[in-house]
């Protein structure tokens, strides 16, 4: 008996909560359709400007290093050379616990894409973020070309 009556409340309760849930998941996906893509776009925004600030230390790392060394790193040394000495530089010469602590990665977790010599011209490197769907040479990248007049486009 009381496993009867049991469901049929239960059964008469989900009817009458049924037409509540549906109004509240519509209600609910309007208002999601209508946030969600501005809250991702904002945190797409905001991971673009953590990758540029983190580009600019990876930049100020790598003119220190050519301060110190006259030249920067090969792009077969990489971003590597900021941390650890390569081979072809002399101990005396590489500045003592490296020119950044860890190798920075972009918002994505990615590494950068280091390039010596550049491939676009005016700059003394190419510097690319994969960017947020984490393909190399796609819309997204983020390349410290961008803006630039490089003559070559
Ligand atoms: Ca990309």
């Amino acid at each position: 008996m009381r496993i009867a009556h049991f469901r049929i409340n239960s059964i008469h309760r989900s009817g009458f909560t049924f037409l509540e849930i549906i109004l509240v998941v519509t209600i609910i996906g309007i208002l999601a359709s209508i946030v969600v893509p501005r809250l991702v776009g904002r945190s797409t925004q905001a991971k673009v400007m953590a990758t540029r600030a983190q580009m600019s230390t990876v930049k100020t790392a790598l003119i220190t290093f050519e301060m110190d060394l006259a030249r920067f790193p090969t792009s077969s040394e990489g971003l590597q050379a900021l941390v650890n000495r390569p081979s072809s530089v002399p101990d005396d010469d590489y500045r003592d616990g490296g020119y950044v602590d860890n190798l920075p990665k972009d918002a994505w977790g990615e590494p950068f894409i280091y390039k010596h010599p550049s491939n676009h011209g005016l700059k003394d490197f190419d510097l690319t973020s994969k960017g947020q769907d984490r393909q190399e040479g796609t819309e997204d990248d983020i390349n410290n070309w961008d803006g630039i007049d490089t003559g070559s486009r």
